[in-house]
């Protein structure tokens, strides 16, 4: 089979002709993954599970793992249901999701104090997100050896397939999530006859009771220890042959957790005698169905609490039992693919061998070459494919591991982190064209300001208004980790601006966005801090429990510099190193931006003059960056070089929180700010590459701040260094361990080398690197409403076009190939 297809994009509509032979987004294997020994219905132990051997893989920690989950698993999802599919050949397994399976509660009471997560954390905890189930599939084969094997995911059609041949017939294995008819769907059909003979059983996490229905269907439910109710069914359909439910009786399991040595984490242990199952006897072929509900409604007002997922499932099924297996597939590859195919690119080959290289193998090749761009070009894609399964409207947001989880103790509680990476993980979202796949995570932002009012007043004083939240979120509006984290108001303040200014929706910015936005500012206004001349009034805190004491000008020179009145963010801490410490850069830099997007914004909807004019007012007397002596910029409203005991501040912290407003903010750029720019550069480069800089979600920050100070050759190291520091063979990103921030960061920092729009200008290719030379993007965003496409050879742009929706636009500025040029969008239909 060849991974090459040819590309002619011919894209009438936008004026650009490009013939290039792009190969297709696919990731692909010569091996399954490893499947850890597990007990199933038919058998107490499936360890001699005939499959092809698997990839030794290394878990979070390091060590080597009989399970490679990891590493070596794909992902599929549809928003709502996730599955991490093995891709084994006598036993499969598919590890399932679903986005709203979550332990924990507000866990008031101890809000944040009590970070107790695992399968059974109560209402009073904060609770963890549960992977939900295992779909396992143990086929019969002929005794011949499995030969031809390949396992790949399509990126054009978010479809996995798994194919062998054995004996004398073809093997093929889908599977994929529907988001319109909203299952799982798993399917294996044979070249011959008769060669599709299978076991199948739906397995728990949790203690789970179990039921039959009609038409060779599994119920497994449970509540969990927060009352929280899920049902997962799986239904067989099958063509030819027989099928049949084996059905012991057992209904009711009580599980214990005990460490799994083979994963590495702590897990259930099942008696898995009883527990129904479906047999399937030399079919032709057969399909799987999945549907996995809990009964979670995103509503504080609802206590969170809504439909029975039972009926969801039933009617689920039956809705989809009315379709063919085809017309399934078919609108589900539609539906995705509307979404996929708004954006190609292509940045350069490293020739057709290396592009049809398994991608395991190819990443291996890059540890020693550090050139692919074929294999960059599929990272960024893959950040758009991960974002389209996992994120998509009227579903919570992604997590630290997008919606795909398979363990009951996940690292960091699979939570909802925010002092980088949920955010981070939607940097794609506008730029990369899946502008709807945002949704979720500005409903998620809007949702959750009703209980955050509340746990804002107790932990602020009952005068101030609007809200903020601890450093990580559960489902519940509760709070994990003691530290709060104030200023993170105003970084979703961000995306809700950009959602506005790439949409130019302004009936999402009046009613979404801007009540919104007006609420952040309040709890500024009332939680800003007047510091006299020197400085007089400033505080800090060398950790937690050291005592509060003053910065003074006689330690801090600089401080005369300070002006009275000067306002500045109480007590924040400079993600997640230093003091607590009142004027902390990352915060002042956020606020600034906030009441900047606030006041354009109510200038837009022409209301609130008044209050803005304050609002501005304030915004001047805000603390500003410094430049510090070494030529940096200041973290700090100080100038620090070490803290106490000599560790240096300058460098070695994976956060870059001080140049927020360089990337994802925008208040400092080479335009509009060039000395200050010039600091954040030198605070970039003193950060170094090692140790604590490599993490999942370094890279994609630090190539999108380089981006934007146009260092195109840094900007593709960064790029570089992710592949070869932090990436698995799956392209999940690894922290480690594995999270996903960096997999789906990664479209939008690389986004930023091709284009920028934050200056009030759309700049092509503002760091292109030497290695992508030749090239094309068609479908990327700019602010205004405005797509872009474009090609380019030897650095240079040689063909763009503009289009909007939005009817009679305005000429905006273009700088191509560093002249700047008017240029009216052409108007397109939606
Ligand atoms: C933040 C980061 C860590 C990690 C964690 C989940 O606290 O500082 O590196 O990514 O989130």
């Amino acid at each position: 089979m060849t991974t090459r297809t040819l590309i002619y994009t011919l894209a009438i509509c936008t004026g650009i002709a490009t013939a290039t032979e792009a190969p297709a987004p696919v990731l692909w294997y010569k091996q399954p993954a490893i499947i850890s020994e597990t007990p199933l219905p038919w058998a107490t132990s499936a360890k001699a599970t005939g499959n092809l051997p698997g990839k030794p893989a290394k878990n979070g920690e390091g060590k080597l793992t009989n399970d490679s989950w990891e590493s070596q698993t794909l992902p599929i999802g549809n928003g709502r249901i996730g599955g991490t599919v093995y891709g084994g050949d006598h036993l499969d397994r598919i590890n399932l999701n679903e986005v709203s399976l979550w332990t924990g509660g507000p866990n008031a009471p101890q809000n944040g104090h009590n970070y107790k997560y695992g399968p059974t954390a109560g209402k009073d905890a904060f609770g963890c997100y549960q992977p939900f189930g295992n779909l396992y599939v143990q086929f019969t084969l002929p005794e011949e050896k499995v030969e031809s094997y390949r396992r790949e995911l399509d990126l054009q059609k978010a479809v996995h397939s798994t194919t062998f041949e054995c004996a004398d017939a073809k093997h093929t294995r889908l599977s994929f999530v529907s988001e319109p008819d909203d299952v799982l769907v798993y399917t294996a059909t044979a070249d011959k006859p008769g060669r599709v003979s299978a076991k199948i059983a739906l397995m728990p996490y949790h203690n789970v009771s179990y039921s039959v229905a009609p038409g060779n269907t599994i119920i497994m439910s449970g509540t969990l220890a927060n009352g929280q109710l899920f049902e997962g069914r799986i239904q067989v359909r099958t063509k030819g042959g027989k099928a049949r439910l084996v059905h012991a009786g057992k209904k009711d399991l009580n599980l214990t957790y005990g460490r799994s040595r083979q994963e590495n984490s702590v897990q259930p242990i099942i008696d898995p005698t009883g527990i129904p199952y479906v047999e399937v006897n030399e079919a032709d072929s057969m399909a799987i169905l999945v549907t996995l509900a809990t009964n979670y409604k995103q509503s504080y007002k609802a206590n969170w609490v809504g439909k029975d997922p039972a009926k969801h499932n039933k009617s689920t099924l039956a809705k989809v039992s009315k379709k063919s297996m085809r017309d399934i597939l078919a609108d589900h590859v539609a539906n995705y693919s509307s979404l996929f195919k708004r954006l190609s690119i292509y940045l350069g080959s490293a020739g057709e061998a290396v592009d049809a290289m398994p991608t395991d193998e190819r990443i291996a090749r890059y540890k020693t070459t550090q050139h692919d761009p074929g294999l960059e070009a599929l990272i960024y894609q893959y950040g758009r494919y991960v974002l389209i399964s996992g994120s998509r409207p009227g579903n919570l947001p992604v997590n630290l591991q997008g919606i795909w989880n398979n363990k009951v103790t996940p690292p960091w509680a699979c939570d909802y982190h925010n002092n980088i990476n949920l955010q981070m993980c939607y940097w794609g979202a506008e730029v990369a064209n899946l502008s709807e796949c945002h949704q979720p995570l500005i409903r998620f932002i809007d949702t959750m300001r009703a209980p955050l009012r509340e746990s804002t007043k107790k932990q602020f004083g009952k005068h101030v208004r609007g809200w903020t939240t601890r450093i990580s979120q559960n489902p519940w509006g509760g709070g994990g980790w003691v530290k709060w984290n104030p200023p993170v108001n105003a970084w979703y303040a961000l995306h809700l601006w950009d959602h506005y200014q790439y949409s130019g929706d302004i009936n999402y910015l009046r009613k979404t966005a801007y009540p919104i936005l007006k609420e952040i500012c309040h709890f500024w206004e009332d939680e800003l801090k007047e510091v006299g001349a020197n400085g007089v009034g400033l505080k800090t805190q060398n950790g937690e429990k050291a005592p509060i004491t003053n910065l003074t000008v006689e330690e801090f020179p600089e401080l005369a510099e300070i002006k009275p009145g000067t306002l500045v963010c109480p007590m924040g801490w400079s993600h997640e190193w230093g003091p607590l410490e009142d004027g902390c850069m990352h915060d002042q830099q956020l606020v600034w931006e906030l009441f900047e997007n606030t006041i354009a914004a109510a200038r837009i909807l022409g209301v609130d003059e008044e209050w803005t004019e304050k609002l501005a007012e304030k915004q001047a007397r805000l603390a500003g960056n410094r430049i510090g002596s070494g030529g940096y910029l200041q973290e700090w409203i100080v100038d620090r070089q070490t803290f106490p005991g000599g560790k240096s501040s300058l460098s070695g912290q994976r956060h870059t929180s001080h140049l927020i407003g360089v990337f994802p903010g925008s208040s400092i750029s080479l335009v509009k700010t060039p000395e200050l720019a010039k600091a954040a550069m030198k605070s970039l480069e003193l950060r170094g590459l090692t140790a604590d800089n490599r993490r999942s979600w370094t890279w994609p920050w630090r190539t999108a701040l380089w981006a934007r100070f146009g260092k195109a050759d840094k900007a593709h190291s960064m790029v570089q260094h992710y592949i070869l520091y932090n990436l698995l063979d799956n392209l999940f990103g690894d922290h480690p361990p594995m999270q996903m921030d960096g997999t789906f960061g990664m479209a939008g920092g690389m986004s930023e080398m091709l284009l920028q729009s934050h200056a009030g200008q759309i700049e092509l290719l503002p760091a292109l690197p030497q290695a992508w030379a030749d090239g094309y993007i068609h479908g990327i965003r700019a602010r205004g409403n405005i797509t872009v496409s474009m090609a380019w050879k030897n650095g240079e742009v040689t063909s763009y076009t503009l289009t909007t929706t939005t009817p009679n636009p305005k000429p905006v500025m273009v700088v191509v190939n560093g002249v700047a040029k008017e240029t009216t969008p052409t108007v397109v239909k939606k």
